[in-house]
This record gives structure tokens, sequence and C-alpha cells, in this order.
């Protein structure tokens, strides 16, 4: 029989500096949902990725002195170690540099172009850079960006621009014939009376001012701007127009999910490029809410952003996902702090979830030696009906939330389940059942009935905490038995067999002492802001290169004969590189480490065939060696002696 499918994705992210938690957010949601439909049987794509063209990105990589692509490709490796450490199962990872995405989108640019929706105009009006979003003057508020407050910049270029204003009330009717369309409610109100109602604007679809972009087709002038470019990327990823049995088997998605400052773009502007394509619109458009600190919304500009990895290195994965779906209900903004999520994974990880496991398995070894007991037949108590009736509502109840998208009530009901067995312990008092040997049979049932409950909870808890239940199977003694672990075996009560080796082992999750790991946190992220520490950079020991790979950099002695600030910006430096033959400018991002003056004489090593770039505009051939040390502070490489410029190092 054919599989039901379901395509889930998360936005693509930009890499113009590492994620922190609010990313990690949406990646969790979006993997518990997958893993979800999975251990239904459903055949799943999950998709994310890294949205990596724009001015936002070629202003970061410019400020970190390096070419957009080298910079993106940094980041986007510690992005996929964080996900690899954040145990995220997507399908695929689509990076918008990649050929797949580019030759796609020029090709939507183009029928687009040709069958008169994209037309060429002239835009006047403001542009807030780290939205990537164009704005009238009628909504831009007092010079600012209306979402997100920052300065908007004044942009007056020629271009190419969407017909939005053709689409607009056929939005409209979709919207209103498809209540589950965009969810949360709140957010396609917002849309319907603060977009569309007021009218569409024909939307500018191209920049000219800087290059980081993907060529319009044909006119090599323009960049196709960068959310006609991003938002493709959930059809791109599927081999639109390249892979026909791909795309027809996932499209259209089940769900997008995102924040919900983001909706505008996918609530809109991407079903109107889809009916311009011809295409299904997506099931639905869910816009969740923000995980914000005391101070306001997390975010980098703020520099109030909680960095996964410090977490991580300290706590289970299994545990920080926890936290993110079951503190915060879905659809609302939610504080984060440390104190709430130590508090979580000791209360209902450590004392509910850990003690249970922990309890059953102490008494299975002082009263049976390990050996799971048979229940007694057909005596059932009023406590076991009230366990066993609870445990067999748990599918269908979690199954509806979870189509609702309400994590943390599923996980609050999947905890019901948790506290209901710890009861049954209390009013069963096994260790009063073992002091008389005619309630030996009644001691089994209980301890059975436990084993059985646990087995419920463990299979249930896979979406959210892929690791735990692995660890639940390995002390119940099912580890290799893979037909208790599925889903179906949820309709029936009863399933381990008696006689099957049970184990204690380690507790799930010790208790914390929460004021120490306080301190602690505070103390590693401390250290972390002092050393600009990057915890996301990819994880292992470097590959080695050979010989031949080594010997085809050109690194020469180059030495500096002219330095000056580039203007506009704080980090770098022209520099004009003598190597004997020929001279050669570059660009480098040191000017917080060294005056113009300073340089003025050095000899130092040059990468000297790296691929020509332009930074700010301004020719870059080659690179300046240097080593950054501990606390951050660039040192150039010196050649020890006196060396003719242009001598090779090898
Ligand atoms: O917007 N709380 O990328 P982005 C909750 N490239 N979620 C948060 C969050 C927070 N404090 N901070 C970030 C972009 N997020 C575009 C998307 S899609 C075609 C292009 C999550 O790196 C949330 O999902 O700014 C939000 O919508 C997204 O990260 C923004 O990521």
């Amino acid at each position: 029989m054919l599989k039901k499918t379901y395509y889930i994705t998360t936005p693509i992210y930009y890499p113009s500096d590492k994620l922190h938690v609010g990313h990690s957010y949406t990646t969790v949601a979006a993997d518990a949902m997958a893993r979800f439909k999975r251990l239904l049987g459903y055949d799943v794509w999950f998709l994310t990725g890294t949205d990596e063209h724009g001015l936002k990105i070629q202003r970061s990589a410019e400020n970190a002195g390096k070419t957009p692509q080298l910079f993106v490709d940094g980041i986007v490796a510690g992005i996929k170690n964080l996900w690899a450490a954040m145990d995220i199962s997507y399908d695929d990872f689509i990076r918008t540099t990649e050929p797949r995405h580019k030759q796609v989108v020029q090709g939507i640019f183009d029928r687009l172009y040709r069958q008169g929706d994209i037309y060429k105009g002239r835009y006047e009006g403001w542009y807030c850079t780290p939205c990537e979003s164009f704005w009238t003057a009628r909504q831009v508020d007092g010079g600012n960006c209306p979402d997100c407050g920052r300065p908007v910049e004044l942009v007056a270029e020629d271009g190419y621009f969407f017909r939005m204003s053709k689409y607009a009330d056929r939005l409209l009717e979709h919207i209103n014939n498809n209540p589950d369309f965009i969810q949360p409610p709140s957010r396609k109100n917002e849309m319907i009376n603060n977009f569309l109602r007021p009218g569409l604007e024909d939307l500018c679809v191209s920049r000219a001012t800087f290059d980081w972009g993907i060529q319009v087709p044909f006119d090599g002038k323009y960049v196709i701007y960068v959310w006609l470019d991003a938002l493709s990327n959930y059809i791109t990823a599927l081999g639109y127009t390249k892979d026909e049995t791909l795309f027809h088997k996932y499209w259209p998605a089940d769900v997008h999910l995102m924040a919900k400052e983001i909706v505008r773009f996918h609530a809109i502007y991407w079903p109107i490029f889809l009916m311009a394509l011809d295409l299904p619109l997506p099931k639905q458009i869910f816009g969740h809410g923000w995980l914000i600190m005391k101070e306001g919304k997390m975010s980098k500009s703020k520099g109030n952003v909680v960095d996964p990895m410090v977490l991580l290195e300290r706590y289970s994965s299994d545990s920080l996902r926890y936290y993110l779906l079951r503190e915060i209900s879905f659809g609302q903004d939610g504080v984060f702090s440390n104190e709430s999520m130590l508090q979580r994974i000791n209360t209902d990880l450590a004392n509910d979830l850990g003690n249970l496991l922990s309890r059953t398995m102490t008494m299975m070894e002082r009263f049976f030696d390990g050996i799971v007991p048979a229940p007694a037949d057909g005596k059932e108590e009023k406590s076991d009906q009230e366990l066993r009736r609870l445990a067999l509502e748990m599918p269908s109840r979690i199954e509806k939330l979870m189509d609702e998208l309400q994590f943390n009530s599923a996980l609050e009901t999947l905890w019901a389940l948790v506290r209901r067995s710890n009861k049954y312990i209390d009013e069963n008092a096994p260790w009063l059942l073992a002091k008389k040997e005619e309630k030996r049979e009644r001691l089994g049932t209980v301890l059975y009935n436990l084993c059985e409950a646990l087995r419920f909870i463990s299979i249930l808890l896979l979406p959210y905490m892929p690791r735990t239940p692995r660890r639940i199977w390995s002390q119940l003694g099912i580890e290799t038995m893979e037909d208790l672990h599925k889903w179906d075996s949820l309709q029936e009560w009863g399933l381990i067999k008696p006689g099957t080796k049970a184990q204690r082992k380690a507790d799930l999750f010790p208790r914390l002492d929460i004021k120490k790991e306080l301190a602690s946190l505070l103390e590693r992220k401390t250290e972390k802001e002092k050393t600009g520490e990057k915890t996301q950079a990819p994880a292992g020991k470097p590959k080695h290169v050979s010989i031949e790979e080594f010997a085809r950099l050109e690194v020469r002695v180059g030495e500096i004969v002219s330095a000056e600030p580039v203007p506009k910006t704080d980090k770098l430096l022209k520099l004009e590189v003598n190597l004997g033959q020929e001279k050669r400018q570059v660009v480098a991002g040191i000017a917080l480490h060294y005056t113009p003056q300073e340089l003025i004489g050095k000899k130092v090593l040059f990468l000297a065939n790296l691929k020509p770039a332009k930074i700010r505009g301004l020719l870059s051939e080659g690179m300046i060696l240097a080593a950054t040390d501990p606390a951050g502070k660039v040192v150039l490489t010196a050649v020890d002696g006196d060396v003719p410029a242009g001598s090779k190092i090898s």
C-alpha cells in the first residue's frame, strides 16, 4: 500500500551569524512533527536549510573580511553541527547558493517575466536590510522599519516588479475558503486586515546596488530579490522542473513552520508566486510565537541570544528539546530562562519520568531478580483499569493535539500518564505487598503494569526526545524487540512477555543543583564572550591534506606598500601588496588590530591564488595570512629574515 506523504519545512535561516535557541525552537518543533508522522507510518519529507544571499549576508561577510561564499560556508558547517547535536532528522538541507537552487530560481524568474507577471519599472521607496523587506513611505514608522524598528534606507533604482495586485483577490478568496491555511487564526486576521484589505502594491523583485545574489537570467545588472529566491527553496529542494517524481510526490507542503514575523512573506508573497506558476498552494502556514528574554525578543542585534551549544555542553539534547516543546504554548510568545529550563528538567524529567523508571526497576530487582513478572489473569483492580485505560487513550489524544501542532499540550497529556503511573505506585505500595506472601501475585501484576506503562510512555516520547526511549527499553529488556516500539503496538496493553530480563541502569536525568548550574552557565557565557569562541564550529579534527593539495596554494612573501581605511566600515583596510613582479590590491578585515601606518613596509605571508572577490565594491585579489589569539586579536604572520617580496613559501 502506498504510504501517505507528509512534507514539513522550517524557514531557511540566514547564515549571517551562528544560530541561537530561537532558531532551535522552530527546528525542534518541525523535527518532532516529522518524527511523529514517521512513527505513524507516513512517508515524510522534512526540509531545512540556509538563506545565503542578500545585502545583509554580503555586509556581514565584509565585516568579517571574507568573501560571502567563504563566510557562509563556515557558518553553515556550524549550523549542520548544531542540528546533529540536537538530533534533527532532516531529509534534506538546502543552501540557496547551490546550483540546484540557483538554476531553478532563474528559470522561475524567466517564466514569470515571459508570461508578463514580472515587468520592468522604477522603485523608489524604503528598504530594511536586516529584514530584507521593502516598505512604502506610508508604512515606514518615523524612519524605522515597522517590523523590527531599525532604520530603513532610501532606495531608488530601476528594477523588475511582480504584479502582486493581479492575484490579491484570488488569495483573499483562498484564505477565506480554507480556514486552516494560516494558523493560528490571529495571524490570519492580521494578514487580511493589515495587508490584503488595504490593497497589495506590486513588489520589486530585483536589486541592482549589490551583487551577492542570483543573477536575473536575462539582465546581468540585477540580482533577484532575496525573498523570491528564498521562498522558492521549498520547491527547488524537491527538484521542481528537474525531478518531477520527487516534486509531485511531496508538493504541496503540508505545513510551512516559522515564527510570526515572517508569516507575511509566506502567507502573501509565496502563495501568489505559486499561483503565478500554476502550482497548488501549501496546506498550512503556521506562525508560532517568539522566545523572548526578560528584556524582549531574543535577537542577534539586541545581543541577548542564548547559544544552544552552551546548553548542550551540559544538558542532553533530549532535555533541551523537552523544555522548548513543553514550556511554551506553540503559537504564543514564551519567556526563555535558564532557571525555568533547569526547573523543568528537575521536576518533569528527573522527578516524574526518571523516578518512575528507577522506582520500577529497583523494585523489579529487589522483588523479582529483575525478571518481568506475569500479571494475574482477569483480576483487574480499579487502579489497574484506570492506568490501562489512560494509556490506551493516549495515542488518539496525542495525535489530535499534534495535528493542531500543540506540542506543549501533547506533552502535558503524556505527562498525565507519567504522573498516573507514579500515583499507581503510591496507591498500591508494592513494598507493603512484598511483605506478605499471599500478595505476591498482586505484586507481580503491579510491577508488570508499571513496565507496560513505561513501554507506552517511551513510544509516545519518541518524537520529542528521541534518545530517552532507547534508554528505557534497555532497562526494560526490550531494546531489540522492535515490535514493542511501534505505534501500532499501543493498541494493545500487555505485550511485554513475562520472563523478560530487565535491568536497572543509570538514572535517566540526575537531579540538578539549580543554583550551581545557573552559576556555571553564567560563567561559561562570560568566558565565551571574552574569548569570542565559536561554539558552533565544526566538530572533530581537521582532515589531512595531501602535499599535492598544499602545493595548489600559492603562498608568497608580500610587502605591504600602502594601506588606507575602507570608507563607512570599522574593520576593513584597503592594502596594496608588492609581490615582486606585480602589485595586488586586497581588502583585509584588520582595521581594529592595526593602523595603516603600522602596516606599511611589513612583510607578510600572502595567499596569491585565492579567487578574486569584490568586497564593498573593491577588488580583492589574495589574502593576507594572520593568526587569531585566544582573545580574538588578529596578528599578522611575519617572515623571519630578509626575503625579497614575491618569494614562494613551500
Ligand atoms: O527570516 N523565537 O531567517 P532568520 C522564536 N531567512 N523563533 C525564532 C526566534 C525567536 N526569538 N528567532 C528566530 C529569515 N526564530 C529568512 C527566512 S524562509 C524562506 C526565509 C526562528 O535567520 C523563527 O522560525 O532571521 C523565525 O521565523 C526564523 O528563525 C527567522 O530566521
